[in-house]
């Protein structure tokens, strides 16, 4: 009864979405046979296992609000399915290990828990409701960034801590940004605002700003030799930043309604080569030229190597990686 069918989900963050499901008749599975198998199950407040995978009569899921057991479920499927996809069709990566073969979801991961996670032992992304204000864990960009980890853990395996730490964040908040841009669907935009959904803070501000990192209170713009003892969320900055100014330049720019200002180290305006080439560029450095122990100098060089790679040594994008590098004090 494996059939593969498209259902229709309500989403909490995307409105009305198509997911890939299994089943036929009155019996449905949120089973991605399309996109590896991948599976979405429901802890209902466990914190452990794999609980249960989620079912359906009519292949119609969630109703778009919390309260609805279904709409987190959705989100997820739907949030891995367009990183699924956009490592596919951008990177030609089949899944997370270039297999085919899927991760796995769970949401509703304990109690008012307001975070979520990638785990490397389970190979699955595990989503919390959130706590107080914040809303359920399941966006777009929240998923992209659980799922890259889960990338990076099986390629340039960027140690957790220290600048190859903050380097292992700032890739997922790179491919973070470039889903959800590529996702385009009317109610989640892109833009360059780390987990502006889910409203962890309860007053409406993202998690993190890549256009200048330090607009969170804590995250470093600028490379400085202190930068491998603060936390891998903050010293993620001078990456986020960097990729920011390579795609867009410096200085004030809105896309999609929302207003963004970089600045650069020194002044000096940076201009920037698009955002396609910025990702293909990040990529190649990550899967080919990185490895555990890269630091933000060993990411400059990984990403011009990069970039010589895909557009020839001396060209204006293997330039603009170098200036952009400049510009957030990696010389
Ligand atoms: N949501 C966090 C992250 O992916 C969890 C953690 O701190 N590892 O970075
Ligand atoms: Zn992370």
């Amino acid at each position: 009864w494996e059939g593969v069918h498209t259902g229709t989900g309500e989403s909490m963050y995307s409105g009305r979405v198509t997911l890939g499901t299994s089943g036929s008749g009155s019996s449905y599975t949120l089973t991605d046979a399309a996109r590896g198998g991948h599976k979405t199950h429901d802890l209902n407040g466990g914190t452990s296992g794999t609980g249960t995978l989620f079912t359906d009569a009519d292949d119609v899921w969630g109703n778009g609000l919390a309260s609805n057991r279904q709409t987190a479920g959705v989100d997820a499927h739907y949030g891995a399915a367009l990183t699924w996809d956009y490592y596919k069709n951008v990177h030609g990566r089949n899944g997370i290990r270039n297999d085919g073969r899927a991760a796995y979801s769970r949401v509703h991961y304990g109690n008012a828990y307001a975070n979520a996670f990638w785990s490397d032992s389970c190979f699955c992304m595990t989503y919390g409701d959130g706590a107080g204000n914040s809303k359920p864990l399941t966006s777009i960009d929240v998923a992209a960034h659980e799922m890259t980890h889960g990338v990076t853990s099986n390629t340039a395996r960027l140690n957790y801590s220290g600048e190859s730490g903050g380097l292992n964040e700032a890739t997922s908040d790179i491919f973070a940004a470039a889903v959800e841009f590529r996702a385009a669907n009317s109610t989640d935009v892109g833009d360059y605002l780390v987990g502006e959904k889910i409203d962890i803070r309860g007053n409406g501000t993202p998690l993190r700003y890549m256009d200048k990192p330090s607009r969170d209170g804590n995250s470093r713009d600028y490379w400085s030799s202190t930068l491998g003892s603060v936390d891998v969320h903050y010293s993620s900055g001078p990456a986020n930043h960097f990729f920011y100014l390579l795609s867009e330049g410096s200085g004030a720019k809105t896309i999609n309604g929302v207003s963004y200002d970089s600045p650069t180290y020194d002044g000096k305006a940076v201009t920037g080569i698009g955002r396609a080439k910025a990702e293909k560029i990040w990529y190649r450095a990550l899967t080919v030229y990185m490895t555990s122990t890269t630091k933000y100098a060993g990411a400059r060089t990984a990403t011009l190597s990069a970039a010589a790679d895909l557009y020839g040594s001396g060209s204006a994008e293997h330039q603009a990686v170098n200036a952009a590098w400049a510009a957030v004090n990696v010389k």
